[in-house]
C-alpha cells in the first residue's frame, strides 16, 4: 500500500519551523546577530564562507556568539565552490576567510582577529596570549599536523601508513592529557578560548579519520568524547555543529586530498557515511530535537525552486519524487515516487550541507527519507562527488537564500 505524494501546500501545512535569526540561537542563516542589543551597538562584521564550513571562520564565529557581541555576516563565496566576491577581494585582495571589520577597520588571520576582539570585548576566560592558552594553541597545532600527515598524503612507503596512525596516536594522547589537568569536560576550569581554537578541526577529525581511516576519534578517546559532550550541551556549537557526510566531502578540495587507507573498517565506514544508518554515525550525541524533521521540510520549502533547477534530472519527475520523500519523512507512510527518480532523489541526499542547510538531526532525517524513497524504485547512485573542487555546490545558485 503506497500513498501518493502530498501537495506542496499540503507540505507547507505540515512545518510550522521559524527561527530567530537576528536574537535567537546560533544558526547558519542570520546575517544580523544582536542578542538582545541594537543595531547602533554593533561595531564587528564578520565575513566568513557561504556554506558555513570554513574552520577558520568557524572559530571567529563561535567566539563572537560565545561572548553575545552584536555583529552583522557578509558570507563569501570559497574558490573551490565558485567565483570569488569582486567586493571582497577590494577589501581583502588574497580573497582569504575570515575577516571581521572592526570599528571600520579589516582585520585578517584568524589569531588576529580573535586577539583584536579580545582587546576590545575581552576575553573568553583566558586570552589568546595567556601562557596556558598559548601551550594549547601549540597542542592544538601539532594534533592539525599530525591530522595531515595521516590524511592528506598517499602512503607509498611500506609502514608509513601504521607509522602515521602512531604518531597521530601519540599526539591525541597528549591531548587526552591535557583534558585530565582539569575535573570538567573542557580544556580549562571553565569553557575557554581553548575549546574554541580545538573546536573546528577536532570536528573534521572526527569525521575524516572515521571516513578514510576507519578510526573513530570520539569512541577511541574518552575524554575528548566527554569533550564533544560538553560542546554540544551549547546552543553556539549545535548552530556550527557540521555532519560526517559534508565534512569527508568538502575536506579533499579544501586539503589538497585524503587518502583512505583501504582497510575493512574504513570500507564500511564509507558506505554507512555515504548511503545511511545516518543515526548510527559517532557524530552526535545530545537528543534528537522533536522539530527536526519540520526543520528539513521548512528549508526544502524555502528552496524548492533551487533545489528542482540544479539537480540533473528532469523538474517534474523530480518534483513529484521529492515531494514522495518528504511525504514519507513528515507521515511515515511509504510513497513510491516514479520510475528513474532514485538517481536524481540520491544526488540531492549527496549535497546537503550541514550547517548551511540545515542541523545535524535534520539532515539526518532528510537523508533516511530520500534514501528510502529512491530505494524503491532503483540502486541507481549520482555521479561521485568531485574531490579537486565543488562546483556542483556553487552558492551561486542559491543566492537569494
Ligand atoms: N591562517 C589563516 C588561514 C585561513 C584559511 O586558510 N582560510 C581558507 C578557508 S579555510 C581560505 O580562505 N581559502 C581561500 C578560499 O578557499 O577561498 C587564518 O587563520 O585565518
Amino acid at each position: 500500500m503506497t500513498t501518493a505524494p502530498l501537495t506542496w501546500q499540503q507540505l507547507a501545512e505540515l512545518t510550522d519551523f521559524a527561527i530567530d535569526s537576528v536574537n535567537g540561537a546560533t544558526n547558519s542563516q542570520s546575517r544580523l546577530r544582536l542578542f538582545g542589543q541594537t543595531e547602533e551597538d554593533v561595531r564587528v562584521t564578520l565575513f566568513r564562507d557561504n556554506h558555513a564550513w570554513c574552520p577558520y571562520c568557524q572559530k571567529i564565529w563561535l567566539w563572537l556568539e560565545e561572548k553575545q557581541i552584536p555583529y552583522r555576516i557578509e558570507k563569501v563565496t570559497m574558490f573551490c565552490y565558485g567565483k570569488k566576491e569582486s567586493w571582497y577581494k577590494q577589501k581583502v585582495p588574497s580573497g582569504m576567510l575570515p575577516a571581521v571589520e572592526l570599528d571600520g577597520q579589516i582585520i585578517t588571520e584568524s589569531d588576529d582577529i580573535l586577539i583584536a576582539l579580545e582587546r576590545v570585548f575581552g576575553v573568553l576566560y583566558l586570552g589568546m596570549q595567556d601562557p596556558r592558552i598559548t601551550s594549547l594553541r601549540q597542542l592544538e597545532r601539532l594534533l592539525f599536523r599530525a591530522w595531515c600527515s595521516w590524511l592528506c598524503y598517499r602512503a607509498f612507503i611500506p609502514g608509513q601508513e601504521k607509522g602515521n596512525r602512531q604518531q597521530f596516536i601519540k599526539i591525541v594522547a597528549l591531548v587526552e592529557e591535557a583534558l585530565g589537568n582539569t575535573p570538567g569536560a573542557y580544556f580549562l576550569e571553565e569553557f575557554s578560548t581553548a575549546d574554541i581554537i580545538f573546536t573546528p578541526y577536532v570536528e573534521r577529525m572526527n569525521a575524516s579519520l572515521y571516513y578514510y581511516k576507519g578510526y573513530s576519534l570520539r569512541k577511541e578517546n574518552p575524554r575528548l568524547s566527554a569533550w564533544f559532550d560538553g560542546m554540544e550541551t551549547r546552543d553556539t556549537y549545535r548552530g556550527t555543529q557540521s555532519d560526517f557526510h559534508t565534512h569527508v566531502h568538502d575536506l579533499p578540495p579544501q586539503m589538497g586530498g585524503c587518502y583512505s587507507n583501504g582497510e575493512a573498517q574504513a570500507l564500511a565506514n564509507q558506505e554507512q557515511v555515504d548511503r545511511g544508518d545516518w543515526f548510527g554515525l559517532p557524530d552526535v550525541t545530545y537528543p534528537e530535537p522533536e522539530n527536526s524533521r519540520g526543520e528539513a521540510l521548512q528549508r526544502v520549502i524555502k528552496h524548492r525552486d533551487n533545489i528542482l533547477k540544479v539537480n540533473p534530472a528532469d523538474q517534474q519527475l523530480f518534483d513529484q519524487a521529492l515531494r514522495c520523500a518528504l511525504t514519507k519523512m513528515m507521515t511515515g507512510s511509504i510513497c513510491t515516487p516514479p520510475s528513474g527518480s532514485d538517481e536524481a532523489l540520491r544526488y540531492l541526499r549527496d549535497r546537503i550541507s550541514v550547517p548551511r542547510d540545515m542541523s545535524i538531526y535534520a539532515a539526518k532525517r532528510l537523508r533516511t527519507a530520500l534514501e528510502e524513497t529512491a530505494a524503491l524504485v532503483g540502486e541507481v547512485q549520482p555521479e561521485p562527488i568531485p574531490v579537486r573542487h565543488r562546483y556542483d555546490q556553487n552558492p551561486a545558485n542559491f543566492i537569494a537564500g
